[in-house]
């Protein structure tokens, strides 16, 4: 039967189910990938777990979110992580080095194969034809351990590429033209797979723009074919023999289709406060601008940067306008060093950081209040950027660089004829001494792990009792994301490696009273609208509500990363059978879920509530499957696991895996991978 590349990879590494849509999967996993924000508190689920050592192919942790060390809580994540990758089997990608989508692109990713990462832009590893896909710590620690990952089969929509993007019209572009269609739900339960003549118009990192922001439409992952670009690539990064072409048959199908022309997209924007609030840049062309950010998590790469070097060259920076500059890795620090761009933006006057997330995650770089900020990053969530009252929009480097010399924004294709950019070396300069290679399992052993004391152990898990009753805490609108749950910026996220620290900041943007009135009143219940938990793959939106007595949530949706995360931490995610029921609740209100227990146990679909102080009754959905029905009644995944559940497809823990360490010695990493 004809497939497409979605379906192939699928089928290839498929353990358990059928590869309907909507049906349960379970998928061996050939890579992980971690960062030191989401990481600490996964590799302390791996301990719990009880692994002794990493139990898939290959692993890495990358060190790019929390490097401000504003104290010694980022150094101390740091030298865990370390030492706790050097003895558990897992490489190591010191700070520096830079971000963890951009340096994977370059050294690990590989057609073919399926990544998991914690982290929810992982899916721009899409880029170079793997399926890869964001998932919280506890579900990738689990995947360390050696267990499939399991998903519910999506969707997959096909989106034809064809013609050729215009002058100063970028990738950038595309992603915002599908978030224009499709919005931030559009995506959900769906992997956009792109194929059509206009692919092969596009390189490997314009293909990661797209798959990087792929996750702002809700969607599982994007990917593209492995073809001549990709080859191009792999032989660019000096992994060639790592090629495989991958493309859908010629009558292979798709669920859904889109079509996007690349010669009709114009420059798009994103406005405040949602990466799907997009417009043309002419229809906001003049506001003001304090700041404009390049760089980052997307849109960091060679051309990226050059584009604004060239356009800013021998004229400067508007003096209403701080610009920062952030490459995606030190490889790519080195090409705009080598190209002259580096130059040229520095003459410009603007302000070069070193290689890692920084303002894209409110590490420093906060805008003026109320003042416009023109990035080219991925998510412009309120307060997002460090500011309560940002007013962030988001677009390509081009329309970045027209802004930061006019001061205003600015459509690019005013600045006339667009320059061509200086040819990047034909070979960069890799280098990859930043990247740490574990030591043989006879050395790692001895390896100590060492914990500073903001380094708490995660909360425990225990079985889902009989019923539940608690108070409504808070009551939530529509898109409440991961960043309201679990803040952005220096000061919180430094607390990751400590739940009950990091609960302290829970929805603080929304109601700084929410974390002592949950305590007060011994914990309950967050009502909330649709699409709740959008954004990030941080299981601390999770944690940080459960360590204040959450018991449940009851929602119109959810995100998918945030609802599995919900679910591995044992906290249950439920829909109201009525939307308009999310009218009935009232902050303060006593609700009991009679017998909750006993419904997941039978597989209910559907549970009564009710409201003790008015006695109305609310019907509540219990979607979930008869795994995630175990993982609930355990009080979560660390709990099942060890309870003896199999919640998971097990049995897929590689055979002589704890003796990878010989395959890990070799200090070229590209070489230890399948
Ligand atoms: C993000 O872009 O929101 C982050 C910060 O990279 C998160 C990870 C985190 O919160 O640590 C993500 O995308 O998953």
């Amino acid at each position: 039967m004809s497939q497409n590349v979605t379906q192939k990879i699928i089928a290839d590494h498929l353990s358990d189910g059928k590869m309907e849509p909507g049906d349960e999967i379970s998928l061996k996993v050939d890579q992980v990938l971690l960062q030191d924000a989401t990481g600490t508190m996964a590799c302390m689920q791996l301990e719990q777990l009880g692994t002794k050592r990493l139990q898939i192919p290959f692993g890495i942790v990358y060190v790019d979110h929390n490097i401000l060390a504003l104290d010694f809580k980022n150094p101390d994540d740091h030298i865990f992580l370390r030492t706790f990758c050097a003895k558990y089997g897992i490489h190591y990608s010191r700070p520096g080095n830079g971000i963890c989508h951009y340096l994977h692109l370059e050294r690990f990713s590989r057609p073919g194969q399926v990544l998991i990462g914690a982290d929810s832009h992982t899916t721009m590893a899409g880029a170079l034809s793997m399926l890869a896909m964001g998932a919280g710590g506890l579900d990738v620690a689990v995947v360390m351990a050696g267990h499939s990952f399991v998903l519910t089969m999506p969707k997959v929509v096909g989106v034809r590429l064809i013609g050729k993007l215009q002058p100063w019209v970028e990738a950038k572009d595309v992603i915002l033209e599908l978030l224009q269609r499709r919005g931030v739900r559009g995506g959900l339960g769906r992997i956009f797979e792109f194929y059509g003549e206009g692919v092969a118009t596009l390189n490997a990192t314009q293909r990661g723009t797209i798959c990087n922001m792929i996750a702002e439409l809700g969607a599982t992952t994007g990917i593209f074919p492995s073809d001549d670009r990709t080859r191009e690539w792999l032989v660019y990064q000096n992994r060639g023999e790592q090629f495989l072409s991958l493309e859908a048959d010629p009558d292979a199908e798709y669920d859904e289709e889109e079509v996007i022309d690349l010669g009709e997209l114009e420059p798009l924007i994103a406005k405040p406060h949602s990466p799907g609030n997009v417009v043309a840049v002419r229809e906001v062309a003049g506001t003001p601008v304090r700041q404009v950010c390049v760089g980052s998590s997307v849109n960091s790469g060679y051309e990226d940067l050059a584009i604004v070097g060239e356009a800013l060259k021998g004229k400067g920076v508007h003096s209403d306008v701080s610009l920062t500059v952030t490459p995606g890795s030190r490889q790519i620090l080195d090409t705009i060093v080598k190209t002259g761009a580096y130059d040229a933006l520095l003459e410009a006057g603007a302000r070069m950081l070193e290689p890692a997330c920084g303002p894209c995650v409110g590490m420093g770089q906060a805008p003026p209040s109320g003042a416009a900020s023109v990035r080219t990053m991925n998510r412009n969530f309120p307060g997002r950027s460090g500011t309560a009252d940002d007013q962030v929009y988001l677009c390509s480097p081009s329309t970045a660089a027209a802004t930061a010399l006019k001061g205003v924004i600015t459509d690019p294709r005013d600045l006339g004829p667009m320059p061509t950019l200086p040819p990047p070396p034909t070979n960069p300069s890799i280098d990859d001494r930043q990247i740490l290679v574990p030591p043989p399992p006879e050395i790692a052993h001895s390896v100590e792990v060492i914990r500073g004391p903001n380094i708490r152990p995660p909360l425990s898990q225990s079985p889902l009792p009989q019923s539940l009753l608690g108070k409504v805490l808070l009551i939530l609108g529509d898109d409440i994301s991961t960043g309201d749950l679990a803040p952005d910026g220096a000061i919180v996220m430094a607390f990751r490696s400590n739940v009950e620290a990091i609960a302290e900041f829970t929805l603080q943007r929304i109601d700084v009273n929410f974390p002592s009135r949950a305590k007060e009143w011994g914990g309950g219940f967050i009502v909330a609208g649709q699409n709740y938990g959008q954004g990030s793959s941080r299981e601390h939106a999770a944690l940080g509500p459960k360590a204040l007595g959450v018991q449940a949530i009851i929602a119109k949706s959810y995100a998918r990363i945030h609802r599995r995360n919900l679910i591995s931490q044992g906290v249950p995610p439920l829909t109201f059978a009525h939307e308009e029921d999310w009218r009935l609740a009232q902050i303060g209100d006593n609700w009991e879920i009679p017998n909750i227990r006993q419904a997941l146990e039978q597989g209910l679909a559907e549970i009564k509530a009710h409201s003790r102080n008015t006695g109305k009754e609310i019907l509540f959905l219990a979607n979930f499957t008869p795994r995630e029905a175990e993982v609930l009644l355990a009080g979560g995944l660390i709990a099942c696991l060890k309870g003896g559940g199999q919640p998971l497809t097990a049995g897929h823990v590689q055979s002589g895996a704890e003796d990878q360490g010989s395959l890990i010695t070799n200090p070229t990493p590209q070489e230890q991978i399948r």
